[in-house]
């Protein structure tokens, strides 16, 4: 039997990386859409050991005409489209181009497939953010929407549009509603990738002290390389449906600063309150953590917590990662590179 033939877009991020291994893994042939102006590095595909088993196509999601000929020529089985300017304190910035890409991009794709290659089962990787600050305490397939950031607005955008060409034209497409999740390949610029690299610079190489910012803003954390898995279970279903991934468990930003901070046998005493508050190492006696106001975004979502009851009993999906070991993997990942 031939193999099946899947296009990620967004190969170079972290999500691309362990969804391109695991469907090497499930004997795909892969393709990975990166964009022109690129960030220039595959490095997590090369860290995965992966980057010649990928075939890797330019993909820009600013371009109708590339879009279009990728979907037309690629004839592809399945499309999962991670591709976005995901840093939500970016999108207060740059709120055109966010909704261009994460908008826009979506509904080219869609249109694309429409015209193209109306056979081709669609992945939208939808977010978390879309709930803003829900009323309601775990939030579900059910719970209504309410974004407060140029990131979550644009995202929810994508999200209806791939409810409706789901409707209007009996695509099989889907979105996945995945909680944050991270890993040794998350972006350096996520708050649980930032604690523990500069944590691991502080311990071991040349940095004295980092700057926070919500320190009690809680997030639900899980582990990237589990959530790919739920994106191939969902195209997999003789339905398309939507689905929450998440690690049901919540914890603040200070709490995962704490758990990550023992792992490198930081002993951490807070002191202060908002931007004076600070966390002294009481092994050195010298301020390692310090609030600061440029951290702080113009709209904070406070509190995620997912309830993936629908995932687990239809997709039998299950998130295998505590946050525990998920800091001891992270941890482990930075300490390697002082070694
Ligand atoms: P990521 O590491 O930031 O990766 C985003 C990818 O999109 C990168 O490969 C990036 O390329 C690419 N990209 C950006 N703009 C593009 C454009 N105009 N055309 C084509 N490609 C473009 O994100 P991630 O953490 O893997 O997340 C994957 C997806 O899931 C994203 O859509 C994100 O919004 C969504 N999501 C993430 C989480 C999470 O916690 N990680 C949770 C919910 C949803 P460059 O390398 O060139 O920048
Ligand atoms: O922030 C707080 C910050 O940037 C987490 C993306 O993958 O998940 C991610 O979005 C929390 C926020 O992720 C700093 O204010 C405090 O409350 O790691 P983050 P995010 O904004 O939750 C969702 C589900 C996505 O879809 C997104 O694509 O941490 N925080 N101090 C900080 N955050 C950062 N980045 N840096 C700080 O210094």
């Amino acid at each position: 039997m031939a193999k099946k033939r899947a296009l990620i877009t967004g190969i170079s991020g972290q999500d691309g990386a362990y969804l391109a291994q695991f469907l090497l893994n499930k004997g795909y042939s892969v393709f990975g859409g990166e964009r022109q102006n690129a960030s220039g590095s595959l490095w997590r595909l090369k860290y995965l050991g992966i980057e010649k088993k990928i075939k890797v196509i330019p993909l820009e999601l600013l371009e109708e005409n590339n879009v279009n000929d990728v979907v037309r020529n690629g004839k592809f089985d399945e499309i999962y489209n991670l591709a976005a300017q995901s840093f939500v304190a970016n999108s207060y910035a740059s709120p055109i181009f966010t909704s261009n890409v994460n908008a826009l991009g979506v509904t080219r794709l869609l249109e694309a497939i429409r015209h193209f290659s109306n056979k081709t089962k669609f992945y939208q990787a939808s977010t978390s953010e879309m709930y803003g600050n829900s009323n309601i305490k775990k939030q579900s397939e059910k719970t209504s929407f309410h974004p407060i950031s140029p990131y979550a607005v644009s995202k929810l955008y994508a999200h209806w549009m791939v409810n409706m060409y789901k409707d209007a034209y009996g695509l099989f497409c889907c979105s996945g509603i995945l909680f944050n999740h991270e890993s040794p390949l998350r972006g350096d610029e996520f708050v649980t990738k930032k604690i523990i690299s500069n944590l691991a610079k502080i311990k071991y190489g040349n940095l004295t002290k980092m700057g926070l910012g919500n320190i009690y803003s809680k997030r639900d954390w899980g582990f990237s390389k589990d959530y790919v898995e739920a994106m191939w279970k969902m195209l997999q279903k003789k339905k398309p449906e939507n689905y929450v991934i998440s690690s049901g468990k919540t914890y603040t930003v200070k709490e995962f600063v704490n758990k990550a901070a023992k792992n490198f046998g930081f002993n951490l005493s807070w002191t202060g309150v908002g931007l004076k508050e600070k966390a002294i190492d009481l092994n050195t006696n010298k301020v390692i953590i310090s609030i600061e106001k440029k951290y702080f975004r113009p709209t904070e979502v406070n509190s995620l917590f997912g309830d993936s009851t629908k995932a687990i009993k239809e997709l039998k999906w299950l998130p295998r990662t505590n946050l525990d070991k998920l800091i001891r993997i992270m941890c482990e990942y930075e300490k390697s590179k002082y070694n």
